[in-house]
């Protein structure tokens, strides 16, 4: 069994997408172990995306980030790293291909409805950030 983090970005929650996307990681067979609704300071998503802070696009990535609710939750599976990454889709939701989440229901690569982590090592890291409980 692996877990990693999956973030609901707030335009999944200001689209009203959360139970949509949340039915899809179900559907698979993965569980929730842990979810929270919470809105995000600057540090937090600094924190959070520490390897992009330097990157262009990282402004606006933490103005989208910081700018309303989202929805964190600790998914657990089967490889469940590789299967959410899977079904979560590529960055760029005008790429990544019909069937994914991303695929489906985004039209932007800043605005894409889901983080969901991307290594073993980033999982550990995030969960321990997030749900520091856990
Ligand atoms: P992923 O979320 O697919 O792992 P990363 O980790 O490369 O993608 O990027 C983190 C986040 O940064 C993405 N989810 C997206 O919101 C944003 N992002 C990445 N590349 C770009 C870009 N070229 N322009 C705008 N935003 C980007």
């Amino acid at each position: 069994m692996e877990r990693t983090l999956v973030l609901l970005k707030p335009d999944a929650v200001r689209r009203g997408l959360v139970g949509q996307v949340i039915s899809r990681y179900e559907a698979k067979g993965l569980s929730i172990v842990a979810m929270e609704q919470r809105t995000i300071t600057g540090e937090v998503a600094d924190t959070h995306y520490a390897e992009h802070v330097d990157r262009d696009f990282y402004p606006p990535l933490r103005e989208f980030a910081t700018s309303g609710p989202l929805v964190a939750m600790v998914l657990e599976g089967d490889e469940a790293i590789n299967v959410v990454r899977t079904l979560t889709g590529a960055t760029d939701g005008r790429q990544a291909d019909p069937g994914t989440i991303r695929g489906d229901l985004s039209l932007s690569n800043r605005e894409n409805l889901v983080h969901a982590s991307d290594s073993a090592e980033s999982a550990d890291r995030e969960i321990a950030l997030w749900f520091p409980n856990l």
